[in-house]
């Protein structure tokens, strides 16, 4: 798609175009991992024809055919003519993240993206129009609450701890390695869910030792359905904006502060601040924006999603810093990861 971008935008809106179309190839790769078109390529270990995969599948032959097709047109599957049928096969890219079992699998980030989000955004002409999120609209859940509208379901609170959970699996080595953290002894993660970034943390500082801490229901649903066999983590259920706060050398804010309005914020960082053991310190992980907000897109976009279904908004480094400052907190140092995620750490 991208072969025609060197003529003028002005001779043909080329790239216009394929924006407008994103949605769509949004949802061709969405459908493929729903209907299971990943895993079926992945275990044939060869290659299928449509009429193959739509009969496996249980879908029309027509339909599936032209979802191949697209899917080979945006380069995640790849084809060959055999006698004059077209056989289907994956990417290592493909193997490697779409399909539901493998060892980098974002499956449930794509999940959530097309039964959450997607409807979300439907609403987006009128959030931005409000100002607030559609979480009413879009599903006749007060706006007011977030989380009880995140978590409005238990398939509904499994579906977002997948999400949350599945972030780390790409992000979650440069996120932890960005700063050395071996000199905090204990860490916990504040509104930790599903644990997977306190595992990341666990990998890289054996010595430490890490609490997820998180609402009762959540705690309760990571340790039934995301703990492993080999888990040196701890869960702690707590309220971090009704109930007192364990004492800690460093506490974890992974996409927190961005959910909330900038006076429940604060609130937390002082409270943290209170808890936090002398020497200790507070590490931030959110997707930052620019100082001139210009970018990077990723952010800009994370942003609008922010507005569609919570209080909150993504920020640069110097709103964060700002905060941290006001809590009592010092020697702020940024660490820009060029992925999806950046870190802030600061000290007591
Ligand atoms: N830190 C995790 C990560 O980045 O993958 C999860 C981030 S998620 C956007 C926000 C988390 O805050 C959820 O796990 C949610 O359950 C938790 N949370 C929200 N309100 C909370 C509260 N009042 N007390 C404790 N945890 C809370
Ligand atoms: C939150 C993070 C997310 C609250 C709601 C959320 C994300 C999706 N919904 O703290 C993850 C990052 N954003 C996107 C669009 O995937």
């Amino acid at each position: 798609m991208a072969e025609h971008l060197s003529q003028s935008e002005l001779d043909y809106p080329f790239k216009l175009l394929e924006y407008f179309n994103g949605f769509r190839i949004s949802k061709v790769i969405f459908s493929a991992c729903e209907q299971g078109v990943f895993d079926l390529l992945l275990q044939s270990q060869k290659p299928l024809s449509a009429a193959e995969v739509a009969r496996e599948l249980g879908t029309s032959e027509d339909g599936m055919e032209r979802l191949l097709d697209a899917l080979v047109g945006v380069e995640v599957l790849e084809v060959e003519l055999t006698q004059g049928t077209a056989y289907y096969s994956s990417t290592d890219v493909a193997n490697l993240y779409l399909a539901k079992n493998s060892a980098k699998s974002l499956y449930d980030m794509i999940i959530y993206q097309s039964q959450t989000i997607y409807p979300l955004w439907n609403n987006l002409g009128d959030a931005v129009r409000e100002g607030k999120n559609q979480n009413e609209k879009t599903f006749g859940l007060s706006s007011e609450d977030i989380f009880s509208a995140i978590y409005r379901s238990e398939e509904e609170m499994l579906k977002f701890m997948g999400l949350m959970n599945s972030s780390w699996v790409i992000d979650g080595h440069d996120v932890v390695n960005a700063f050395d953290l071996s000199r905090f002894k204990s860490i916990v993660d504040v509104g930790g869910c599903s644990g997977a970034l306190a595992r990341e943390l666990a990998k890289a500082y054996p010595a430490s030792t890490l609490t997820v801490l998180d609402l009762p229901e959540v705690i309760q649903t990571a340790q039934k359905h995301f703990s492993q066999s080999d888990d040196t983590i701890k869960f702690l259920e707590g309220d971090f904006f009704k109930e007192d706060l364990p004492a800690a050398d460093l506490y974890v804010l992974a996409r927190i502060i961005h959910d909330w309005k900038e006076e429940k914020s604060l609130m937390l960082l002082r409270k943290i601040h209170a808890a936090c053991n002398s020497g200790g310190g507070v590490l931030l992980v959110e997707a930052m924006l620019l100082e001139n907000h210009r970018g990077p897109i990723m952010a800009q976009l994370f942003s609008l999603n922010m507005l569609v279904q919570t209080e909150g908004k993504e920020q640069p480094p110097s709103h964060y810093t700002r905060l941290l400052t006001a809590a009592g907190f010092t020697d702020v140092g940024v660490c820009r990861t060029g992925k999806s995620y950046d870190t802030i750490l600061a000290l007591k």
